[in-house]
């Protein structure tokens, strides 16, 4: 393995870079190489520069999930990851960065193997391939006591190294249950909820809803939906709401009594309130309103407690064509402000509620490239937002002042399959992994499939 220089052969051989001889060819060349992180490519402009990719440090940071502090006055730039540090400068003989294209950009191998990743080029797919530490080198056996999804269960045999602690500085995920223990792939679960004995979540395609033992992690199949169900929420007296979407959205209510009780027939299912198209996110207000996101129609709904429905438009718009869903995961603050995630623009937003009901402007809290694919959105005990990053196979925290950084994260092995909603119960979060092949979790055949995962908060 080439580990001391990212050598850019093939291109020179192929004439396409003409580099001065000698001394330092300063100005960055636009290169087709591709960069190849944990085996799946990343989507950014690569440049070479004596030899050495470079591309922009903003793309890296989020790979890493390191936090970046670029000062344009100073034309120098510090990633950091918890106590890994390393530091760049225009002109600097060992660390240097370039500008071009309205892009800052750093050596690609510089910045990863700073954080214990290691780097290498193959000439014959003129790829860098950068891989994280323990996840080049597969053990034949899990050592690591944990309960982790590479150990050999479902089939799995790609890897049992990589657990989301192959990540310094971020929180360890481990998996409750694996709903489909004989399958890896093929079940949707989207929305999740937890109270202090159950996680419940539902099976978009055979439309059960599962009730999940909050310390066993045995789940059994409570009844079957009359439609799709996604996003969950609990009311005060622990009644569950479940939204369907579509066109013809509405809201089911499950009964508290009934999440207590032996499995019952779909038809004792009520359905709350209609007329909600495209009903993805649900969370409830102190007062006992319940707000409703409506995902790609950029709709906010908000139902009283006797169902009288009102509907708001948000004039949120998608950023990223192929990514339609503007309000997605929903959550009431502390602050008494209602929180959305816009999953196409990478934001968190948020609304004031009116004294009469009525919606306001959005304002927009935060916004950043690891915030893409922003999807279940729920309050920590610590008042702050966790929000699954389902494109991105993390979770992340948003304060309210609008700081963004990576809590946990990883591959396309799991613990996070394409995570979808999440849910507290103190300081344990529940997380549905909802594995669709997008992003990061692109394929998704490896890993445990549609399963709940859960952290612990610090
Ligand atoms: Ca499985
Ligand atoms: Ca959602
Ligand atoms: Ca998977």
């Amino acid at each position: 393995m080439i580990r001391n220089k990212v050598f850019i052969t093939a291109t020179l051989a192929g004439g396409l870079l003409l580099l001065p001889s000698t001394g330092w060819a300063a100005t960055p060349v636009a290169t087709d190489i591709e960069l190849q992180v944990d085996g799946q490519e990343l989507t950014v402009e690569g440049y070479t520069v004596n030899h050495s990719l470079y591309a922009s440090y903003a793309a890296i940071a989020r790979e890493l999930g390191a936090d970046a502090d670029w000062k344009e006055q100073t034309g120098s730039l510090t990633l950091q990851l918890g106590d890994d540090r390393i530091a760049f400068a225009e002109g600097s003989t060992t660390s240097t960065l370039f500008q071009a294209d309205g892009e800052v950009l750093i050596p690609v191998r510089k910045a990863f193997e700073a954080f214990g990743y290691t780097v290498s080029y193959n000439a014959a797919s003129r790829s860098v391939n950068v891989q994280a530490a323990g996840a080049a080198a597969p053990s034949a056996t899990d050592t690591s006591g944990d309960d982790d999804v590479g150990n050999g269960v479902n089939g799995n045999t790609t890897d049992d190294s990589v657990t989301s602690d192959t990540y310094a500085g971020l929180l360890p995920v481990s998996i409750l249950t694996d709903l489909k223990p004989d399958q890896n792939t093929g079940t949707r679960i989207e929305g999740v909820i937890a109270n202090s004995d159950y996680v419940f979540t539902a099976d978009m395609d055979t439309r059960e809803l599962y009730r999940i033992d909050i310390t066993t992690g045995a789940a059994e199949v409570l009844t079957v939906l009359p439609r799709t169900g996604t996003g969950m929420a609990l009311d005060e007296s622990g009644n569950l709401y479940i939204a369907s979407g579509g066109e013809e959205g509405l809201i089911y209510k499950v009964n508290a009594d009934d999440l207590k009780g032996d499995p019952f027939d779909g038809s004792q299912v009520e359905t709350f309130v209609s007329g909600v198209a495209g009903a993805n996110g649900l969370a409830f207000d102190r007062e006992g309103t319940l707000y409703v996101t409506g995902g790609a129609t950029g709709n906010i709904y908000a139902v009283t407690p006797e169902g009288q429905l009102r509907t708001y438009a948000s004039g949120l718009t998608a950023e990223r064509p192929e990514q339609a869903i503007v309000v997605n995961g929903i959550a009431v603050g502390t602050d008494g402000y209602v929180y959305t995630a816009n999953t196409s623009s990478g934001e968190v937003n948020r609304f004031t509620i009116e004294d009469d009901g009525t919606v306001d402007q959005p304002q927009l809290i935060a916004k950043s490239e690891l915030l893409y694919g922003a999807d279940g959105l729920t309050i920590g005990p610590d008042g702050n937002l966790y929000i699954a990053a389902n494109e991105r196979n993390a979770i992340v925290k948003v304060t309210l002042d609008g700081t963004v950084t990576d809590i946990a994260r990883n591959g396309n092995n799991g613990p996070l399959e394409f995570p979808a909603s999440l849910s507290f119960v103190g300081n344990t979060l529940y997380i549905s992994n909802f594995d669709l092949p997008r992003g990061s979790n692109n394929p998704n055949t490896p890993g445990i499939g549609s399963s709940i995962a859960k952290l612990e908060l610090e």
